[in-house]
């Protein structure tokens, strides 16, 4: 049961798509105070568990702590942060009563789950414009699904996304790209996707490229796609104010860029210096923003990500002036004018989110709306726009398509990345729990960078988060300028890399199964433990093991020189471990905790009982794994139902089949 509630006069964020009469009343669960701004307060009992708020810090049990919708970038990506790069305002109490709450409110939003008293949730934000959801059932899941049932189908990628893609800030030319698909294929390391990262632009325009760094690139994608690979290109949501470039010349012409409060046009810094921000909030400036991507399309381009979109600056001329003034003043004045700390901050200030008195504005209809007031939907609505410009270019195409900044919404247009993460061991943590939340959400196809964006990987570190990511839809390793070399071919042990990467070819029949199931039905891909076994104390404190469809549950070391874990089993499961020679070990093991040794290059996963998983033999790219030879893992007599399409087209209905498999051999 959803009851909606509306409080003042909500700006439409499009979230939900459903058509929801409004409730009368006061909503159950919790107190609502429109005093000054809006807060809703609800008390948590001792055992009651928060989940959701989708790309958020820390636990997928979100009690004890504050977090603040409000997109930014955030590259530092530590622990203490409140605010990461998306917006997602649903969560879950679950305990002796559950319901859910989303609210839908595009501006800053805090979410004191416990932190301030441990007994109590509150949610608030300073204006009371918002629509409130609240949502009862008879579990955490079911609440679940029934969001899922009023924000629309998430979005559906193609299927050779499910391939391994590599990317990293830094590669110019094609001469580099063509190096590290030779690195893999020469290695036979499995490939899909091999990424582009700014630099292939001319200086950092978007829709533009650098010819002398790509000549003819129509033929140099032609060439990467024989070779099975898909070039994946980068698109930064600011637009580079440079005379005749026609991207500017026309944004600024029919005035689709965000402005000033007096008209003109807005202008930060960001990396092609002075940019303009395409005002993706009015529909006109989202269809020519979306039309813009036409221009790698035509080149033979099926794939996008969307970056710096929350939107992400370097600075306003205001700020540069404020700190150059301040910069005057400590270099004329004695030195200890200013404290080193003074400085620092100096510095700090001028990069980062608009402000509040930066008044940018937006035109939706009639009706010009400050930035602040609706921050959070800029990243949706550029991705939105890129959605929707390529379903008019190609509307029978399924395309590859992520962004970094988001809200819920924009899961039906396209999946996310989560940014900026280290390379480090509580990140490929952070990553478990992320994805159980985002799919709460909606956003299915998601992943993290793989082996860590900033900071120097490690080996050992890259093929553990490897044999974690490769249960993710989106599989990633992407790095950044300036870290370590991190293609899996720069290792030491490259066969353990191309055994490991092996595996998510093995089981991509299986996990893009999943995957169309939980899109068509408003399932989960990947939950919490305790979804499935609601009643078990231990699952629900479980936090670093994952149930992914309704056949796995996944558990990946996570701690650097650990031989193995421990894991725990709510029920019997197969212990099923994909070796190094290519051989698959399996292992009954009862309830209840145990130590499992894994080694660097093996993969471990566990089959429910009275379940099976098929796997394929491995291959280089998706297009070459043979789906006619299947083997089934898991308990004998059971059987799978896998579902397949042509992986390209939006026709699931008449393209879609299912198969029947099952395990031969008695129960
Ligand atoms: O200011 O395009 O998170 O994936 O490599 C950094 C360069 C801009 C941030 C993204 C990252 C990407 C990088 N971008």
């Amino acid at each position: 049961m959803i009851r909606k509630y509306v409080y003042g006069w909500p700006f439409e964020t499009e979230a939900v798509t459903e058509q929801i009469p409004e409730a009368k009343g006061i909503p159950a669960y919790g107190h609502v105070d429109v005093e000054q701004g809006f807060c809703f307060t609800c008390r948590l009992e001792a055992d009651d568990v928060v989940y959701g708020l989708g790309e958020a810090n820390r636990g997928i049990n979100k009690r004890g702590n504050l977090y603040v919708s409000n997109c930014t970038d955030c590259t530092e990506h530590t622990e203490e942060l409140r605010s990461l790069y998306g917006a997602h305002n649903f969560l879950v109490v679950s305990g002796q009563e559950s319901f859910g709450l989303f609210v839908d409110y595009p501006a800053k939003l805090s979410f004191d789950v416990g932190y301030t008293r441990t007994d109590t949730l509150r949610i608030f934000c300073d204006r009371a414009d918002l629509y409130l959801y609240v949502i009862d059932g008879e579990s955490a899941y079911d609440i679940v699904r029934q969001f899922r049932g009023i924000i629309g189908r998430s979005y559906i990628p193609p299927r050779f996304a499910f391939g391994f893609g590599q990317s990293r800030w830094g590669y110019r030319t094609a001469d580099d790209l063509r190096r590290v698909a030779d690195g893999y294929r020469e290695n036979h390391i499995p490939l899909d996707m091999l990424y582009m990262d700014i630099d292939y632009m001319r200086d950092y325009k978007d829709f533009t490229l650098n010819e002398e760094a790509f000549p003819d690139f129509p033929e140099f994608v032609r060439e990467m796609k024989e070779r099975g690979i898909r070039l994946v290109p980068i698109i930064d949501a600011g637009v580079k104010v440079e005379e005749g470039y026609p991207v500017y010349e026309e944004g600024r012409e029919r005035r689709l860029f965000c402005q000033n409060e007096d008209g003109s046009d807005f202008t930060a810094a960001a990396w092609p210096g002075a940019v303009h921000f395409p005002d993706v909030l009015n529909p006109g400036a989202r269809q020519w923003f979306g039309d813009q991507y036409r221009f790698l399309i035509d080149q033979g381009i099926e794939g996008f990500w969307n970056d710096m979109n929350e939107p992400s600056i370097f600075y306003t001329k205001e700020r540069l002036e404020k700190f150059r003034a301040r910069m005057r003043e400590y270099v004329d004045g004695a030195a200890d004018s200013m404290t080193v700390f003074e400085i620092g901050d100096a510095v700090g200030v001028l990069s980062g989110n608009l402000r509040e008195d930066e008044a940018v504005y937006h035109q939706v209809g009639e009706e010009r709306v400050r930035h602040d007031r609706v921050h959070n939907l800029y990243g949706y609505n550029m991705t939105r726009a890129a959605a929707e410009g390529l379903a008019r270019i190609d509307p029978n195409r399924r395309f590859l398509l992520f962004s970094r900044s988001s809200y819920i919404g924009m899961h039906r247009f396209s999946g996310i990345w989560t940014g900026g993460n280290r390379s480090w061991w509580s990140h490929l943590l952070l990553n478990l729990k992320m994805m159980p939340s985002l799919n709460m959400c909606g956003f299915l196809y998601a992943g993290a960078d793989l082996g860590g964006f900033g900071a120097d990987t490690t080996q050992d570190l890259l093929l553990r988060w490897l044999a974690f990511g490769l249960f993710m839809p989106l599989m990633r390793n992407h790095s950044s300028l300036g870290t370590r070399v991190q293609e899996c071919y720069q290792f030491e042990d490259t066969d353990a890399f191309r055994h490991v990467i092996g595996v998510r070819y093995r089981l991509i029949p299986y996990l893009y199964s999943e995957y169309m199931k939980a899109a068509l039905g408003n399932e989960m891909y990947v939950k919490p433990l305790a979804f499935v076994y609601p009643q078990d104390k231990l699952a629900r404190e479980t936090e670093d093991q994952l149930m992914l469809g309704d056949e796995i549950m996944i558990a990946p070391v996570y701690t650097q020189n650990a031989s193995g874990r421990y894991v725990y089993l709510p029920e019997e499961m197969k212990f099923v471990r994909f070796l190094r020679n290519g051989a698959i070990s399996e292992k009954i093991l009862g309830a209840g905790h145990h130590y499992v040794e894994i080694a660097l290059d093996e993969v471990p996963m566990f089959i429910r009982r009275g379940r099976c998983v098929p796997v394929a033999e491995p291959a280089e790219c998706v297009e070459e794994i043979d789906t006619s030879h299947l083997r089934l893992l898991g308990y004998a007599g059971a059987e799978h139902l896998l579902y397949e399409d042509d992986g390209i087209s939006l026709d699931y209905e008449k393209t879609g089949s299912w198969r029947r498999l099952r395990v031969e051999g008695a129960e």
